[in-house]
């Protein structure tokens, strides 16, 4: 299997880190996006979207969308409990992360980090952070009641919040009013066979 990533996307990062965490062999394809990698025919041919994480399995398959890859991964895991109505929680988590969580918070993770705050994108940047943080808001008010965002253990769902909720800091963020989402970021870290983003 290989898996198509940029090893500081957090999109691609999920996909990392399950596979760390489900102990699955697979090969890193490294892409950059600044330098239009997913601009190319040849990726454009696997994903018309123009967007990594990419996963091809090893009958050529072509998957995309990292939180739907991470079900392909985890569906016979812990990490997918069997109960209906917990998967169903697991799919609320993971819209809340594409809709809401990630056009934030990832996107002022990009202005900073990718480009270095540009002028032109500061009132944006700003307007990422109001959002962002009312994404955490609504994180940590749930983890403050729960260990983990579905059941008692981890689950796909805290595998895509994690992503970039542990390097928002990185996007402006202040993560120390925060303490039940910092706790949920070590009980994460600390689960056998974790790998960091940049490690
Ligand atoms: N919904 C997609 C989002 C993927 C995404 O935004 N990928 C970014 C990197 S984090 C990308 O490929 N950007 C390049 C582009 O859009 O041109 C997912 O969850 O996989």
């Amino acid at each position: 299997m290989k898996i198509y990533g940029d090893f500081k996307s957090g999109n691609c990062y999920k996909l990392k880190l399950a596979c760390a965490l489900l102990d699955i062999a697979h090969e890193w394809v490294p892409l950059d996006i600044l330098q239009g990698d997913t601009r190319s025919d040849e990726f454009l041919a696997l994903n018309p979207n123009g967007q990594i994480p990419v996963c091809v399995l090893d009958d050529g398959e072509v998957l995309a969308e990292s939180n739907a890859i991470l079900y392909y991964l985890a569906r016979d895991s812990s990490f997918w409990p069997q109960h209906k109505l917990l998967q169903t929680r697991i799919l609320e988590w993971q819209f809340f992360e594409q809709y809401n969580h990630e056009p934030s918070i990832a996107v002022a993770r990009f202005i900073k980090v990718y480009q270095n705050l540009p002028q032109n994108r500061v009132v944006e940047h700003r307007a990422k952070l109001k959002a962002g943080y009312r994404a955490l808001d609504i994180m940590e008010r749930h983890l403050a009641r729960h260990e983990y965002l579905v059941s008692d253990n981890c689950t796909i769902a805290d595998i895509s919040l994690f992503a970039y909720t542990h390097v928002a800091h990185e996007g402006g963020f202040n993560l120390s009013k925060f303490p039940a989402i910092e706790a949920w970021i070590s009980r994460i870290q600390s689960q056998p066979g974790f790998v960091g983003m940049y490690d």
